[in-house]
């Protein structure tokens, strides 16, 4: 399999003809790149000084320490820690625009509206805030101010977006670890500190602040995203739409929204829904908005937007020949995008200060002016919809249907209508008595060193045919939802007899009429906060610490830094996760016995690495019947 490109039959028709119209793809160039840097593959090489740079022998006689004297342990370490930095950076980043968006909007002084107040009130009760007699606004500034107070904690309290919704059990393990993160800016800026020229040189201390930054990451990075997109775009509740490249079409505007934050792609929704006439003007039947990515998955989430495709698919796109426009935020944009737009009519258009990309048109996204230049790419699209070469078109017929939406809102909604003074009661009970063998969240992205989606595909079916309840985000949501495991007909498909009963069940009572899916989709990868906090729930219901509940995670198919963060927080939550592609750690034996096992002890989750996804899924149902038998189940 490892030799295939992809598993997507939209990706391979599309293929021959990128190669064709002359656009080179990720494919490519990750066949230019072999053989990779072995030192590099195996984390031994060091660049934190300008001696350097300086790379460990990690097989044979050569040196076995960097000019200062760090040995392949300590380099390992450090950039292990500079990696996780570096994910909840990007997260805690995303996180602070949305708390700056909120705070305007409550100030009147952006056209942004609170629009889920329920959810507003949650939040603030959650910190202990008085909620009556308030307005919306009142009460969003004084949850903003909450936000604001652990970005500028100046002192050694920890941070309370992590206070207020951690289980209390997990908690009083990370204290005892002494890695409760105080002001998630000064915890990075720490991290870049401790890993610079002369700093920590124990890959234990160096482990542990690995984990701190998973906490960052975690609870000021996506609770905190999640929480304030919430507040000012709603929580999500089920919708039902499609996946793949299918679902461009021909005679319509394709306007695509890649990257991460839904501040500007909702607005993007919403303009493209009123300048519809523009684009009949122009000969178009209409404008169709898809989504890329987790800003993709943002929208639909709460708009019902259909998904065109994950990570490693987004130049292929292009390659349909009938993108008139491909809008990008941040994060997880290849720098390539416009190398393969300039094959067609494509644009790009870059919208942040901080991601510009030579040969795209940059129209810069404020809060103040979202509403104009929301106008302003959406008139672009049409524009260069009337530059088609029709010659170009094609869009493979490959799409599939999906319902989407799963917030835990909106999960425990279609459990009320079985139970509705316990709505968790039915799940529990389904897992206590083994219709439900346990819950595995798949998250993460695709990496080219894998078969496109094949990873994600193969370990969840598996799962599901043993009656493991799979929640996914991200880009594996993305993959589930293109191979027809996030629609009734997959429940029919793939989910053992156990797990088939139980969404039939929840899918009557709730009135679908239809099975739940055995793949609920959660939203994006900041929304990995939502499986957080289902899994805080359900151990609170039971009153038992998340570190015994058959529950564990998985990145099938990480590439990115922000995976490794939310894996090392999915570890710090105290679960087994599984990474299928290894991350490059193995040059340190003591770090990889840390992260694989030495740590399990103390914080109760570990990593575990299997390539092989049938293996993989062999590993998680032993470790969900291990801890199921722990239970006495
Ligand atoms: O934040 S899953 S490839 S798109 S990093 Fe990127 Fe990975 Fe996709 Fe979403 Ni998450
Ligand atoms: Fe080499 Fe040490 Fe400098 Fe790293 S910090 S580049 S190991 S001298």
């Amino acid at each position: 399999m490892k030799s295939q490109k992809s598993i997507d039959p939209a990706v391979l028709e599309l293929l021959p003809k990128a190669a064709l119209d002359g656009a080179e793809t990720v494919w490519d160039r990750h066949e230019a790149q072999q053989p990779q840097c072995g030192f590099g593959s195996l984390g031994v090489c060091c660049r934190h000084c300008v001696q350097g740079p300086c790379r460990i022998d990690p097989f044979g006689t050569g040196p076995k320490k960097g000019i200062c004297g760090a040995n392949a342990d300590t380099i390992v370490a450090r950039n292990l820690l500079r990696q996780v930095a570096g994910g909840a950076a990007a997260h805690v980043d995303h996180a602070y625009e949305a708390v700056e968006a909120l705070e305007l909007a409550a100030n009147g002084e952006i056209n942004y509206t609170i629009t889920d107040e329920t959810k507003l009130q949650q939040i603030a009760r959650g910190f202990g805030l008085e909620i009556s007699g308030k307005s919306k606004a009142e009460l969003a500034l004084e949850v903003v101010e909450v936000a604001y107070a652990d970005l500028a904690n100046h002192g050694n309290k920890p941070v309370q977006w992590l206070m207020a919704n951690a289980p209390k059990e997990r908690i009083a393990v990370w204290k005892s670890l002494g890695i409760l993160p105080r002001n998630p800016d000064r915890e990075i800026r720490e991290a870049m500190h401790q890993t610079t020229m002369g700093m920590d040189a124990d890959p234990v201390n160096l482990v542990l602040a690995t984990a701190k930054q998973g906490l960052v990451d975690g609870y000021s990075g996506l609770k905190l995203a999640t929480d304030m997109q919430d507040i000012l775009f709603g929580t999500p509740t089920p919708v039902v739409t499609e996946a793949n490249l299918g679902v461009l079409k021909e005679d319509y505007v394709n306007l695509i929204v890649h990257g991460h934050v839904p501040l500007l792609s909702e607005k993007i929704v919403y303009w493209a829904g009123k300048l519809q006439e523009e684009a009949i003007l122009a000969g178009a039947k209409g404008i169709l908005v898809s989504g890329i990515c987790c800003t993709g998955n943002e929208v639909l989430m709460r708009k019902g937007i259909p998904l065109v495709t994950n990570f490693l698919a987004q130049e292929i796109a292009i390659v349909t020949g009938a993108v008139d426009t491909m809008i990008v935020d941040v994060q997880c944009i290849m720098p390539s995008l416009t190398q393969v737009a300039s094959c067609y009519h494509t644009e790009i258009v870059t919208t942040m200060p901080i991601v510009k990309l030579p040969g795209a048109t940059h129209v810069p996204f404020t809060l103040e002016s979202a509403d104009e230049t929301a106008q302003e790419i959406v008139r672009k699209a049409i524009t260069s919809y009337g530059r088609r070469d029709s010659k170009k078109i094609k869009i493979p017929n490959y799409k599939r249907k999906i319902m989407a939406g799963f917030s835990v809102e909106a999960i425990i909604g279609a459990l009320s209508a079985v139970d509705p003074d316990q709505p968790l009661k039915p799940l529990v009970d389904n897992i206590v008595n083994g219709n439900i063998l346990g819950v595995v969240a798949t998250v993460g992205c695709n990496n080219v060193k894998v078969t496109q989606d094949f990873m994600h595909v193969e370990l969840v079916k598996e799962l599901v045919k043993n009656n493991v309840l799979v929640v996914a985000t991200g880009c594996s949501a993305h993959a589930l939802a293109k191979a027809g495991l996030m629609n009734s007909e997959g429940t029919e498909t793939y989910a053992g007899e156990g797990l088939k009963a139980v969404l039939c069940a929840i899918g009557q009572a709730a009135g679908l009429g239809a099975p739940l899916p055995p793949v609920l989709h959660m939203g994006s990868c900041v929304d990995n906060s939502r499986i957080g906090d289902l899994v805080t729930a359900i151990a609170a219901y039971l009153n038992v610490d998340t570190s015994l509940l058959p529950v564990a995670a998985s990145a099938p198919e990480l590439q990115h830094e922000k995976a490794l963060s939310i894996g090392t927080w999915a570890v710090t939550m105290g679960l087994t996760t599984h990474l299928g592609v290894v991350p490059p750690v193995l040059g340190s034996k003591a770090v990889t016995e840390l992260l694989t096992n030495g740590l399990t002890d103390v914080i109760g989750g570990k990593f575990y690495v299997e390539t092989d996804p049938l293996k993989a899924a062999q590993g998680l149902l032993e470790d969900i019947r291990a801890k199921r038998k722990k239970l006495g189940l």
